[in-house]
């Protein structure tokens, strides 16, 4: 017979109770009929059973002795009477294996089960509750079959687990404790199931630059200690102070969070979940990352709220976009360097220059291909975002280069129209023109000692005064000899105007030797051969 088989069986009076019959119930030769329906069968020699019902390809980690599991179950009794569900309750079962808390045949069927298998495990009742039953479901001496999937399993010795899943050549850095990252991920249970980001915020502490500490969120976010020694935490060259800001503001951004904006944090100073903050360690810019955290290292066995729940293992993929260190200046790789390169720029040199401007993950920001021509500038006078100022001097014309800028020497925190805050940037430079300035302030320097004295070489023809065509042509002379130089980007004859009105100091249209010594005693504290 088979369990739930139901079977008529007749049997005549010489194989029943013959001509004696039983009692007062049976009489003498009686046919009985017996209505039978199998319940039940096990053997002493039994042992469990393990039907797989489903089980993914690709599993890494099975169950072992002493992890920490949680799981789905029907359990019902060999004929099919439900007696037990988590799935009623609607929360798994979760339990450490191979400690005594689980009858003995279900110790043994969920070992070398993958998260995400399904499994029929049946027990003989010697392996479950034997001759006592449980409760009033459970008879004596019942099989119990357990439909079980499992959910989630992990061991308190477990440690983050890290695939590196693309890493880009070369990997000129590795991220370390102290930088600041920007990164985008995904979170997900070990069953593949999604849990949203964007609530986790209270938990992911993310950090902010902004102006206020309200000192009730920092006890909500952080132990106070150390939302004090974050508030007081200075990034290097700028004067923004490092703050968390006011609950509105926090949960304003933490729920605009989507796959547009990246997630920004200082690794390994406890501002996300430890992890997290011990996984990101070593990643390279545009790396790819699959890591797997235990809940004692993620959110522990409370969870957080409502959707990650407790002794959960969490997977998160990562992709890093970019990181910095408040202390990194400004990296330059020279692409192209011609042979004769002996004029390079420097501060107060005219230039005008290609650029292309993108993020570390090759996002194109602007670029110079972008307007009619190339632009001009002057170098050094703070009208270039710092980083790009420094990357564009010590270069030759037709030199090209790769500068990498931190965003405390580019847009700093606030970021800029396209740029994100605390963004890296990229830049592909080519010095297309060089005019050699003067320093700021000046309209004209010596490049060799003046004329000494001054004013007869000045005067060409001897008569004792020089008008603006003497003093125009004289100085023109110097230019074209490579004796002095004019301040580039301006019409020179708008420069020598200006320059002669300066020592014309009566303004009757000619400067006199006296007029010229007054103006040079005046500059005497400036280097003596930078002006006239
Ligand atoms: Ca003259
Ligand atoms: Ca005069």
């Amino acid at each position: 017979m088979c369990v739930n088989e139901r079977r008529k069986i007749t049997i005549p009076p010489h194989l029943a109770y013959g001509v004696l019959g039983a009692g007062l119930v049976i009489p003498p030769d009686a046919t009985l009929v017996f209505d039978v329906l199998l319940l039940d069968l096990w053997n002493k020699e039994d042992k469990v059973q393990i039907r797989t019902l489903h089980k993914q390809q690709n599993c890494k980690r099975t169950v072992m002795p002493r992890d920490f599991v949680r799981y789905h179950y029907n359990g019902s009794l060999l004929v099919g009477n439900l007696f037990d569900s988590s799935h009623l309750r609607n929360s798994t079962y979760d339990t450490y294996v191979g400690q005594g808390s689980l009858i003995r045949g279900m110790e043994e069927g969920l070992l070398g089960m993958c998260v995400g298998e399904r499994r029929l495990i049946i027990i003989p009742p010697f392996l479950a509750y034997d001759d006592k039953g449980y409760g009033t479901k459970v008879p004596p001496y019942a099989t119990l079959v357990f439909d079980v999937l499992l959910v989630d399993v992990y061991n308190v010795k477990d440690d983050v687990n890290v695939e590196v899943q693309k890493i880009p050549q070369p990997c000129r850095r590795r991220a370390v404790v102290g930088d600041f990252i920007r990164y985008h991920y995904n979170g997900t249970f070990q069953d593949g199931t999604v849990f949203d980001s964007r609530s986790v915020w209270h938990s992911e502490k993310r950090s902010f630059h902004t102006t206020k500490c309200i000192a009730d969120l920092c006890v909500e976010v952080l132990p106070l200690a150390k939302c004090r020694s974050f508030i007081f935490h200075e990034t290097a060259n700028t004067s923004n102070l490092v703050y968390f800001t006011n609950l509105n503001f926090f949960k304003k951004n933490i729920l605009s969070y989507s796959r547009n904006s990246t997630y920004d944090t200082f690794i390994g100073m406890g501002y996300v979940i430890a992890g997290i903050d011990k996984a990101l360690q070593g990643v390279c810019v545009g790396e790819w990352r699959r890591v797997t955290v235990p809940p004692h290292l993620a959110y522990g066995e409370n969870g957080s709220g409502e959707l990650i729940p407790g002794s959960a293992v969490l997977i998160f993929d990562l992709h890093i976009i970019d990181f910095h260190n408040p202390k990194d200046q400004v990296d330059i790789k020279v692409i192209y360097k011609p042979a004769d390169c002996n004029l390079t720029s420097a501060a107060n040199d005219l230039i005008m220059y290609r650029y292309n401007c993108s993020l570390l993950d090759a996002t194109h920001l602007y670029s110079s291909d972008d307007f009619p021509e190339p632009p001009r500038v002057t170098l050094g006078q703070g009208k270039l975002i710092a980083g790009l100022d420094e990357g564009l001097q010590g270069m030759c014309v037709l030199e090209r280069r790769e500068i990498t800028v931190p965003p405390h020497l580019a847009h700093g925190t606030n970021g800029a129209l396209g740029v994100p805050s605390s963004a890296v940037l990229l830049f592909e430079l080519e010095l297309l023109q060089l005019q050699k300035g003067v320093p700021e302030g000046f309209l004209f320097i010596w490049l060799q000692d003046s004329p000494e004295p001054l004013f007869p070489a000045m005067d060409m023809n001897q008569d004792l005064e020089v008008p603006l065509e003497e003093f125009s042509a004289f100085i023109k002379l110097q230019v074209a000899e490579g004796r002095g130089r004019l301040h580039p980007g301006i019409d020179s004859d708008v420069i020598l105007r200006d320059m002669f009105k300066k020592q014309d100091r009566n303004a009757d249209g000619k400067i006199t030797e006296d007029e010229l010594n007054i103006i040079v005693n005046e500059d005497d504290e400036v280097p003596k051969h930078e002006e006239l």
